[in-house]
């Protein structure tokens, strides 16, 4: 995987989840190594986020995540520091993999949207870079 000082937006993959159709329903199956490129030690859903509200705004050291919109869209603003790029998630088979060292944004929430993320490490504050002057700074070579 790719570490903070190398990570660029172009590591920042779609990721075709498996979608198994039945008469009644899809399902979609997730496995650790398979098509999660990095062992999954935590997991968090964001949910219930108003209208116009944005989620993110910060950037991390060391965690990998891997976002899926399971119900309903949103867009992710991705920036390496040098060149931003917005994916729109609104399929449950599809997961966007950010790596460390990228700022991201989640905005444009749909009306009842679910965001959920498939982590490689536990929850470590100490990971989060919160200032972005300060995120530039450190991705300068
Ligand atoms: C990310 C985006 C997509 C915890 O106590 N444990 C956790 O595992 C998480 C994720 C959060 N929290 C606490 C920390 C804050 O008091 O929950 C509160 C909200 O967290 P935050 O402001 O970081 O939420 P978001 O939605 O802006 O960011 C989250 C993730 O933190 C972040 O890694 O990439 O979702």
């Amino acid at each position: 995987m790719n570490s903070f000082d190398e990570s660029s937006i172009d590591h920042c993959l779609l990721i075709d989840l498996p979608k198994l159709s039945t008469l009644a329903s899809n399902i979609t199956i997730v496995n650790n190594g398979k098509e999660i490129p990095f062992a999954v030690h935590r997991v968090y859903y964001l949910y219930d986020v108003p209208g116009g509200e944005s989620r993110g705004g910060h950037a991390h050291k060391e965690l990998n995540q891997v976002l899926v919109a399971v119900c309903g869209s949103f867009d992710v603003i991705l920036d390496d520091g040098t060149r931003k790029k917005t994916i729109t998630l609104n399929k449950p088979s599809s997961g966007l993999l950010i790596t460390p060292g990228i700022w991201r944004n989640l905005i444009n929430f749909s009306s009842g949207s679910v965001c959920l993320v498939l982590v490689s490490h536990h929850y470590d504050p100490d990971d989060y870079i919160r200032d972005y002057m300060d995120f530039v700074y450190k991705k300068k070579p």
